[in-house]
């Protein structure tokens, strides 16, 4: 089996960005270390902060991002870091190349209860004599991403990279090595499963009311095919799961919140899972436009999101257009 350094030498990855894949890697295997501790490392819990969305943190989030932070800060290659935890972006080296954005603990309300959470990432081209604490340098919109990807802590570490060249899956190993264990993943055109948060359905706009109500017929509906549910609460697990088999996963705008796009981040959740889903077959909207073609306004924006199988991410976007 291949080890990651290996791999992407050979697709030819510039060197610089395997050493960036490499050191978010040596972060990543440090937090899955305190993961797997759990309660032994006292670092179960909420704090007593909010971040800047207003959630109140968890102290394995406090406890990720600092240990993503650190690890970047001290690279070259890194001109500046945005986080969800982070109000305003970090500077890093002010020659470095590239920009990293991250969620450094996706799905952090299952930490308590033992099921998967994961990292998301996305690097980005540090643009030409910009400032790595300057907001305006990451505000570049998804189709630029250099690369992206996530490492999913679940029954075992998996790291799912695109940079740009197809979606690949790495497993680590006991002895600290990513090795390759999935090429070229493509996912399935069409499905039968969807992932939403259904106790949210008094709240959506009429168009997705009416997409979940013909899957919930099933035969007997329009879409005449049955359908089942899935709901993890932690997009890296529910995108994996669609990467795997398809699906299509939503968060949707909803009514709780009007003035919001929806609850999920574009710069460091909406960007780099549409890229890794766009990147294997599939599609990846807001329900009007592929979300790497918004443009981003801010580092903390939310957008909608649907995403997965292709066939089916479109006819939710044609229930949006008969509105
Ligand atoms: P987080 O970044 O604060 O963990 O929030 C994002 C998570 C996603 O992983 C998941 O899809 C969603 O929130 C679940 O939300 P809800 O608890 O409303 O179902
Ligand atoms: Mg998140």
């Amino acid at each position: 089996m291949q080890r990651l350094t290996q791999f992407l030498k050979q697709k030819e990855t510039p060197a610089e960005l395997i050493e960036l894949i490499n050191l978010l890697m040596a972060a990543c295997k440090e937090i899955d270390h305190k993961l797997r501790e759990g309660a032994l490392a006292g670092i179960l819990g909420a704090t007593e902060q909010e971040n800047v969305q207003g959630e109140t943190q968890k102290k394995l989030d406090v406890v990720a991002n600092d240990i993503l932070k650190l690890t970047l800060r001290e690279s070259q290659l890194v001109r500046g870091i945005a986080s969800e935890e982070e109000p305003d972006p970090v500077a890093a080296h002010p020659e470095g190349r590239f920009l990293v954005t991250f969620d450094p603990l996706d799905g952090s309300s299952n930490i308590d209860i033992n099921v998967s959470v994961g990292t998301i990432f996305s690097i980005l081209q540090a643009p030409e004599g910009s400032r790595g604490d300057d907001h305006a340098a990451f505000l570049q919109a998804g189709r630029k991403q250099v690369a992206a990807g996530y490492v999913l802590y679940g029954p075992s570490c998996l790291l799912v990279l695109t940079t740009g060249d197809g979606v690949n899956m790495f497993t680590l190993g006991h002895n600290g090595e990513f090795y390759v264990t999935r090429e070229q993943v493509q996912i399935p055109a069409t499905t039968q499963e969807f992932a939403i948060n259904m106790s949210n359905q008094r709240f959506w706009d009429a168009p997705v009311k009416r997409y979940i109500a013909d899957l919930l017929q099933g035969e007997e509906g329009p879409r005449e095919k049955r359908y089942n549910m899935r709901w993890i609460a932690s997009m890296v697990a529910e995108v994996h799961r669609i990467l795997t088999r398809g699906g299509i996963f939503m968060y949707p705008w909803d009514a709780r919140a009007p003035e919001k796009p929806g609850k999920l981040r574009l710069m460091y959740e909406g960007n780099p899972m549409s890229m890794l889903v766009e990147q294997a077959g599939g599609r990846s909207t807001n329900t009007q436009i592929d979300i790497m073609d918004v443009p981003p306004k801010a580092i903390h924006e939310r957008v909608s999101v649907a995403l997965g199988s292709k066939e089916e991410v479109e006819v939710l976007m044609q229930y949006h257009r008969e509105e």
